[in-house]
């Protein structure tokens, strides 16, 4: 095997999100530190390519029969056993998922006799129970399946439960192979790939899905919510976001200033005492009652100054089309001078894709915060609607989505994503107008909190400056207290 076509591949995988670092919850009930989706593959023709080349090359040393039969397990595997059926000239076989939906239909589709050996393509195995489905089918229509070739081994028990049932497993990559390859790249750290191999040596699966291991309990040293902003940034998609993590860690405050006063005098006086304690001012450019590009300067000035970033609270909520041309046009020209703005995602994935059309000739990395949750009493968000945001922000966009809006710890799972909650005040409690608030302690340990928005807190103090500091200290001091108590 080419061992650095194979390393090359590896890597490309981990580029195109085939595979992620983070916290995820699996169908086997623990949350596991590394999630792989090869679904994604089909999009990108050269991966495609690559592993039905590896793949063939892998069948040739093995020796088969030309008359063997290939077996994709459906569905992520039947586009790369076709290709591999037609480049190492062997015919293919597909079985049914779903037969019992069809009646008279047959198990499996193709031209074959009983006694007829057949050796099966799989893509991922954690426990193989996918692979032994797939064989027992071929089995009860009198096929001979004594190989299985996959693409990656988690190497969490899945060789040994298919050679139980007589089929050995040939795989390109196991789990470790990949972890070493990232490593000696320099896109992953030490501590994750341990982290990595605690799970595995813990989380042993029988191809039932139940643990070898009783009790098992592995602490996920992914989980962001113990992770430091440094550890995090090398996780993060969207450049910005991993700038803004750096910053975070380097200036030690995750105190985002809501800046909502109506003239830019008062605003500037403001930012200019508090900057020294913010990572983010956060403007509603629409109410300022003398909004002008010269105050836009100050702000960038004062941006530069005290090294935080500026985000537009414009929450946009509209259609592709016009989000572009609110972001870019108007009075605001929002996209000249913002570096991050917050989006509903209401619209679907729409939204993001017209407000990065806007960035395409724009070299200074931005980026965009969607709303899952909101902060006001009696909002009309769902569970459901928030799972979905999180979808959208993780899937196609993902390089521009650089954090989550929300009230809820359990929603940002993966620590290359930052959750920004608004809703802080040291007095805990609801405003005239349903705003509620919770205190910082509570909003960094108990919502989940990254990055906390503070807005009337610090506006109506009488010394904006000192209470800006109290809050940057209160924050960060829970931060830390978190780290710690997730620290394994
Ligand atoms: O759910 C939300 C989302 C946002 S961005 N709830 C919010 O309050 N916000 C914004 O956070 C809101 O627009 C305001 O600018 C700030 C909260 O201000 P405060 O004065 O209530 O702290």
């Amino acid at each position: 095997m080419d061992q650095a076509k194979l390393k090359k591949l590896g890597l490309r995988l981990f580029e195109i999100n085939a595979f992620k670092f983070g916290d995820f919850q699996m169908k086997v009930g623990i949350n596991s530190p590394v999630y792989f989706d090869l679904r994604v593959i089909v999009s990108y023709p050269d991966v495609m390519d690559t592993i039905a080349d590896l793949l063939t090359e892998f069948i040739k040393t093995m020796k088969v029969d030309t008359g063997v039969h290939l077996c994709g397990v459906p569905y992520t595997a039947l586009p790369i056993a076709t290709l591999i059926s037609v480049k190492a000239n062997q015919p293919m076989l597909i079985r049914r998922k779903e037969t019992k939906n069809y009646g008279t239909k047959k198990l499996i589709e193709g031209k074959f006799s009983a006694g007829d050996k057949c050796l099966i393509i799989e893509d991922v195995v954690t426990s193989g129970s996918s692979i032994l489905d797939t064989v027992n089918d071929l089995r009860s229509e009198g096929l001979v399946v004594t190989d299985a070739i996959v693409v990656v081994d988690r190497e969490q028990g899945g060789a040994k439960n298919t050679e139980e049932k007589g089929v050995k497993m040939h795989s390109l990559f196991t789990l470790s192979y990949l972890l070493n390859t990232l490593l000696e790249a320099g896109r992953i750290e030490e501590k994750t790939v341990q982290s990595v191999a605690r799970y595995i040596e813990s989380a042993q699966i029988r191809s039932d899905g139940s643990f070898i291991k009783q009790d098992v309990k592995v602490v996920n040293s992914l989980n962001r919510l113990g992770m430091t902003f440094e550890t995090r940034a090398a996780f993060a998609v969207c450049p910005i976001a991993r700038e803004l993590m750096k910053l975070i860690a380097s200036k030690k405050t995750t105190l985002c200033l809501a800046a909502d006063l109506s003239t830019s005098d008062e605003i500037l006086n403001l930012v200019e005492k508090a900057g020294p304690y913010i990572c983010i001012l956060k403007t509603h450019a629409d109410i300022v009652d003398d909004y002008s590009e010269a105050f836009i300067k100050s702000l960038q000035s004062l941006a530069e100054k005290h090294n935080f970033m500026i985000m537009e609270d414009r929450k946009f909520a509209d259609i592709g089309s016009t989000v572009a041309l609110q972001y870019s046009n108007g009075p605001f020209r929002i996209a000249d001078w913002a570096d991050l703005v917050t989006v509903h995602s209401l619209p679907g994935q729409g939204i993001l894709k017209g407000l990065r059309m806007v960035l395409n000739n724009c070299t200074q990395p931005k980026g965009a915060f969607l709303l899952a949750e909101m902060s006001s009493q009696g909002n009309l968000v769902s569970p459901q609607y928030s799972a979905a945001t999180i979808k959208m922000a993780t899937e196609t966009d993902a390089e521009f989505v650089a954090g989550i809006v929300c009230q809820s710890p359990g929603l940002v799972t993966f620590p290359g994503l930052l959750q920004l909650t608004p809703g802080v005040k040291i007095e805990q409690g609801v405003d005239e107008l349903d705003q509620q608030y919770s205190t910082p302690e509570y909003v960094v340990s108990e919502k989940g909190a990254d990055i906390c928005v503070v807005g009337r807190g610090i506006l109506n103090s009488k010394n904006p400056e000192h209470t800006a500091k109290l809050y940057r200290d209160r924050l960060w001091e829970a931060y830390c207290v978190r780290i710690l108590k997730y620290d394994v």
